[in-house]
This record gives C-alpha cells, sequence and structure tokens, in this order.
C-alpha cells in the first residue's frame, strides 16, 4: 500500500508491515535523496538504525536508493544511539543522517528520523520539501543488486571520546558511587556502561541483550517499567538508576531509594548544577509543555528562557546558535551547551550521576532543596487515545479561549504549541495532539501536592466536557 508519508513531531513513523514496508522505505529514501542532492551541502549521508526488527534490511536497503539517487551512502554497521549518529554527522561533515528507528513506540514500529548536516532533527520547512518529493513519487522500483559495498564507519568512539570531555568521569569514580544502567534492549547498549566502566565506575546492566520486542512493551524508561532496573539497584547498592529508550534519545532515572525522579525535574537540576559548576549563563530552553520550575530558576540567576513548541528541532536551534546552557523537553529530552544539537539520553544519565557524585546528595533531597529556593512543581501528564470522535471534540474544543477552568480563573492563554491556560497562582494545563502517537496529551502542573490531582481532573474535565 502506498502511505502518505509524513514527517511528524520527530520523523516519519509507521507500524511495520502495514505501511513500513520496504516499497514506502524506497519512497521515503528517494524523497530524501533528491533533497539532498538538491542542496549545495554534502552528497554523503549516514544510514544508521537502532536494534529493532529488520534495522539491518532497511539500512541496506536506504544505502542502494541513496547510490540510485546519487546519493553516497556511509554505513554505520552496529546500532547505534541517535545522539551518536548526530555526533557523527558534524564529525564527518556529511548531508545529514538517516536514522531507522521508531525511538520510544511498541516494537511493532519502526521510522525514519532525518536529520540536516547540522546534526539536528530536520525541522519543517525541510520536511514538508521532503514530503513533497515522497508525495509526487507513486512507487520506486527495487535498486538492482549492485555488487558495490559501501563505505562503513563506526559512530562509538569519537560519540564516547565526546562525553568524557563533557563529564566530569573523574569526579565520578572519586564519589565511589555505583551505578546501574538500564539501555531497555535499545541502542545505547555498551554505551553508558562502556565509558563508565572504563572510568572506574562499578556498573551494572539489566535488559543488556538484544530483544526486537523489547520485553513485549515500549521501549521507554518510564517510571512502571523500570522495576529490573530499581531490584538490580538494591541488589548492588547503586546511588543512581540511569535507563535510555530504544535510541537512547530520551533519558529515565531512578533515585537510591528507587524512587523515579520524572525528567522535567532532572532538566531543572542539571540547569542549576550546570550553571553552578560550569559557570554558563547563556540561557536556557524547554518545551512550553515543560515545567515552570525551569522559569522560576531562568528568574533566579537572570538567566534569558526560550519557550519552544513541542519537538526537539526547535532547541537544537538554539544549540547551535550558542544560545543556551541545556535545553529540554518533559519526554525525556536534553541535550547541553556544546554538545549535540538532538535529544541524548546517554548524557543525560551520565549528567544526573556526575551530579549526585559531586553534590554528595541523593536526588530526592536535590529537589527538596530547589523547592525551598524557587518553589514547587508538580507536574503531570496524561495520554487518550484517538478515536475519530475524540480528534474532532479536541480540535475544536481548543480553538477557544477559555476565561475559566472548573471555576478557576485563566490569567493567560498561550498557543505557542496547541493550547496552554496558565491560572492565577501560576499552575497551568496544556492540550496538544502528539506528533508521534495517536494520542491527545493533557499536561497540567499544580503549584501544591494537595492540588496535582484535583487540577489534573479540571484539565481533563474541560477537554472532553
Ligand atoms: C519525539 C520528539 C520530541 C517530542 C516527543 C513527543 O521524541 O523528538 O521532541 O517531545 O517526540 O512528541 P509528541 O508529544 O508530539 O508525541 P522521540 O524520542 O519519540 O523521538
Amino acid at each position: 500500500m502506498t502511505a502518505e508519508i509524513k514527517f511528524g513531531t520527530s520523523g516519519w513513523r509507521a507500524v511495520v508491515a502495514e505501511d513500513f514496508t520496504l516499497s514506502n522505505i524506497r519512497r521515503a529514501v528517494a524523497g530524501i535523496a533528491q533533497y539532498v542532492a538538491s542542496q549545495s551541502g554534502p552528497k554523503t549521508v549516514l544510514v544508521g538504525r537502532d536494534p529493532r526488527f529488520l534495522g539491518e534490511m532497511f539500512v541496506a536497503e536506504a544505502a542502494k536508493v541513496l547510490a540510485a539517487n546519487g546519493v553516497t551512502p556511509l554505513i554505520i554497521p552496529d546500532p547505534a544511539p541517535t545522539p551518536a549518529i548526530a555526533y557523527a554527522v558534524r564529525q564527518k561533515k556529511t548531508g545529514g543522517s538517516i536514522n531507522f528507528t521508531a525511538s520510544h513506540n511498541p516494537p511493532e514500529y519502526n521510522g525514519i528520523k532525518y536529520s540536516t548536516p547540522d546534526g539536528a532533527p530536520a525541522l519543517p520547512e525541510v520536511t514538508t520539501q521532503i514530503e513533497a518529493k515522497v508525495k509526487a513519487l507513486a512507487s520506486v522500483e527495487p535498486p538492482a543488486d549492485s555488487q558495490s559495498k559501501y563505505d562503513q564507519v563506526d559512530v562509538k568512539p569519537d560519540y564516547l571520546k565526546r562525553l568524557g570531555e563533557l563529564v566530569d568521569f573523574k569526579a565520578i569514580k572519586k564519589s565511589g558511587l555505583k551505578v546501574v544502567f538500564d539501555p531497555f534492549w535499545g541502542a545505547a547498549r555498551g554505551y553508558s556502561c562502556h565509558i563508565l566502566r572504563e572510568h572506574g565506575v562499578e556498573t551494572a546492566t539489566v535488559h543488556d541483550y538484544r530483544d526486537v520486542l523489547f520485553g513485549g512493551h515500549a521501549p521507554e524508561p518510564d517510571d512502571h517499567l523500570l522495576d529490573a532496573c530499581k531490584a538490580k539497584m538494591k541488589e548492588t547498592g547503586a546511588a543512581i538508576g540511569i535507563a535510555t529508550d530504544g535510541d537512547a534519545d530520551r533519558f529515565g532515572i531512578v533515585d537510591q531509594d528507587g524512587t523515579f525522579i520524572q525528567p522535567n525535574y532532572i532538566i531543572a537540576l542539571l540547569f542549576d548544577y550546570l550553571v553552578e559548576t560550569r559557570g554558563w549563563r547563556n540561557g536556557v530552553a524547554k518545551s512550553v509543555a515543560t515545567t515552570n520550575l525551569i522559569n522560576a530558576l531562568a528568574e533566579e540567576y537572570k538567566i534569558p528562557l526560550y519557550e519552544t513548541p513541542v519537538g526537539f528541532k526547535f532547541i537544537g536551534e538554539l544549540i547551535n546558535e550558542d544560545k543556551i546552557v541545556i535545553g529540554g523537553e518533559e519526554s525525556a529530552g536534553l541535550t547541553i551547551r556544546g554538545h549535540v544539537p538532538e535529544k541524548d539520553g546517554v548524557i543525560a544519565g551520565l549528567l544526573a550521576t556526575e551530579m549526585v557524585a559531586v553534590r554528595g546528595k541523593s536526588l530526592g533531597e536535590q529537589l527538596k532543596q530547589l523547592f525551598a529556593r524557587v518553589g514547587s512543581f508538580y507536574p503531570n501528564r496524561e495520554n487518550f487515545r484517538l478515536t475519530p470522535e475524540v480528534k474532532e471534540k479536541f480540535t475544536e474544543k481548543i480553538k477557544t479561549d477559555p476565561t475559566e477552568l472548573s471555576g478557576r480563573k485563566v490569567a493567560k492563554v498561550v498557543r505557542t504549541d496547541g493550547l496552554k491556560l496558565i491560572l492565577a497562582d501560576g499552575s497551568w494545563v496544556a492540550y496538544r495532539l502528539s506528533g508521534t502517537e495517536p494520542v491527545v496529551r493533557v499536561y497540567s502542573e499544580a503549584r501544591k501536592d494537595s492540588d496535582r490531582e484535583p487540577l489534573s481532573q479540571a484539565a481533563k474535565d474541560w477537554v472532553l466536557a
């Protein structure tokens, strides 16, 4: 079947054998090749993948399609983290990368992320051009099986070397803390654990083998899927558990006592820590759906704050322009100054480890201190499956500008992405359609723990009424 190929929040994603077929992959890759060929930049494209089923085959097919369209493929033979591929794009000065991954989506999905020569996820002005080229291609004949061998590159050594420059491994080693790493059967296997061990840090792993079914669920480093990591931490006496998703651009962090520390808080804590230890003060960025704890910190430090639509490509731009210390999204993505303009779940875990080692305090204790300094914030997110009725109702509803939400006065309406309603006490709710999954996202952030549930309920009541 000829599917409509859309590059959503982060690339094209589809169910394997339904829309993610060799024939649609050929169209998508040919569209990217035509785009690259039309640009003035390099005509070589890196081709990589996460460890999903048939990834090797998709990479091989993409290489042939690129070559047939006048673009030279440079193949990454082993599964590689999305940020390691982003780093290689810059190092090798290629015309971008094609990465076969569906990130944290369930095992039946695969996808293509295209990054531009700056290593950042392609911006909408690029993906709309690619989509138009793909649309014009009814079908792409399978390229003749040329016997030519394409060049290969191992992206791991350079990327790990860069991490060695950005993270203070000496401090981690000195603290003597132990780490558990959970790669979720994904692309970061052999990355975070390797570099920690290389620097003499005792590191245990779980889910450290290939399983294309990811244990029967999405490879998402979320609280409810981190039991094995928590059990291993208990067994080994680890001070921190660090996890990455299928393509290692997202992170999940577990505190010493087994508490999952949500990404919102990790980004805020790292922002504070980097200002303190690196002395950087150029700016900070977050998506509009990410905690206002970051706004409060930016205000305290008198550091410019950039609030972007959801999609790391917008934060990537700010990194490339050297405008920010750190940029993050509540969906578990972050990067830092001087690093790739792409989410990096590996560096997130390593920096969180460094922060615990240097501060000598658990993440929970650090968060408590941060709340005492700049105020408390309790973010929450829920997803609703999209039936055609839900989608229609939702789309209509969020066009309106409400003046109150369950009796609470709306102080400000923000339309950076979807709809965000800011209430008088600084709490807020936000709504948008996901660009990666068939769901509606309902975000809320209370200022008191006791208001977390009522506010989230009010947010749902308003949109579903
Ligand atoms: C992708 C994007 C992120 C975005 C996330 C959720 O992450 O790269 O920038 O925050 O999706 O987007 P949405 O709410 O539209 O589903 P990943 O890790 O799936 O590539």
